[in-house]
């Protein structure tokens, strides 16, 4: 049975002397992508813990904080059938007693400033900001992040590392759909038409891996070869379509060594991510 606990001195008691725990934070309105986290984190740990927190110091003032999809009794049912032990479920008071914003602040310098983080300015901090503090109460454990979110698992790795915190972040392949849309609880938002023109998203990036794998080492020829995919979209709106280092998130000229491709975009209200991998051999 999945117990549920509302009060971090709870769920902290219930973690209390566990061989090795792991971890899948969350915003719940669990789909198969949170499912992949819950499994490995079963799979690997005596202990498998969640949480479900839509946390408001990561949404900006004009963001969807209060429309943020939420369905707390089929977010349990998934993490009971997935074997979670216990789920923290605190209320916002609970995790901020202090009122909002919080005092404290934890922010993760440069690689927080690109991509997302010039569209969201504030929502590394507050990302960076909960996970420490739901670090802080889980205690040492493996805490399973998934790469669909690149840029929030480059941070919060560099966050923990940086910080000294007693866990392990795993990162998880990302789960799709068949035609390449990457699950997310704002898939939600799309009308028929928009969700029909969501997968040039990730077309577009496999676009700039194709053309990395053929050889181009200009970013600007890939980063067009991504937008030629999607500019003609009428539904996508791009706000970026990038090719940077994949764990500094530094811009390279020539393009070498490991890669990421990542890009957002809105379809209607939906504002949607993606990345995707691309790695150039080193010359021999
Ligand atoms: P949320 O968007 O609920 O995502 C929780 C975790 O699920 C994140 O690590 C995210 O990368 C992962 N995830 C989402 N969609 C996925 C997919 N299609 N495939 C694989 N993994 C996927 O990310 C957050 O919440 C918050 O920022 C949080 C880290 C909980 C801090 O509030």
């Amino acid at each position: 049975m999945t117990e549920v606990h509302e009060t971090i001195a709870s769920f902290r008691a219930a973690l209390a002397g566990a061989a090795s725990v792991g971890f899948v934070p969350t915003m719940g309105y669990l789909h198969e992508g949170h499912r992949s986290l819950l499994d490995a984190a079963r799979a690997a740990n005596d202990v498998a813990v969640a949480s479900i927190f839509v946390n408001p110091l990561q949404f900006g003032p004009t963001e969807d904080l209060a429309a943020y999809p939420r369905d707390l009794d089929r977010d349990l049912a998934m993490c009971e059938a997935a074997r979670i032990d216990h789920v923290l479920h605190p209320s916002v008071e609970e995790m901020y007693p202090f009122g909002t914003p919080t005092l404290t602040t934890v922010t993760v310098a440069s690689i927080s400033a690109p991509m997302e983080g010039t569209s969201r300015p504030t929502h590394f901090a507050g990302v960076a900001t909960v996970v420490a503090k739901l670090f802080a109460i889980a205690g040492p454990c493996r805490a399973y992040f998934g790469e669909k979110d690149w840029q929030q698992l480059a941070v919060v790795r560099r966050m923990a590392a940086d910080l000294s915190f007693p866990v392990e972040v795993v990162g998880c392949p990302t789960v799709r759909e068949a035609d390449g849309l990457a699950l997310s609880s704002r898939n939600v938002y799309l009308t028929p038409l928009q969700r029909a023109a969501a997968s040039s998203l990730n077309r577009a990036l496999r676009a700039g891996v194709a053309a990395v794998e053929s050889g181009e080492r200009d970013p600007a020829k890939v980063r067009a070869a991504m937008h030629a995919v999607i500019d003609g979209v009428p539904e996508a709106e791009v706000d970026y379509l990038e090719v940077v280092a994949a764990d500094t998130l530094e811009r390279l000229d020539p393009l070498a060594g490991t890669l990421r491709l990542l890009g957002a975009a809105r379809f209607g209200r939906a504002r949607l991510i993606d990345n995707e991998g691309a790695t150039i051999p080193a010359p021999t």
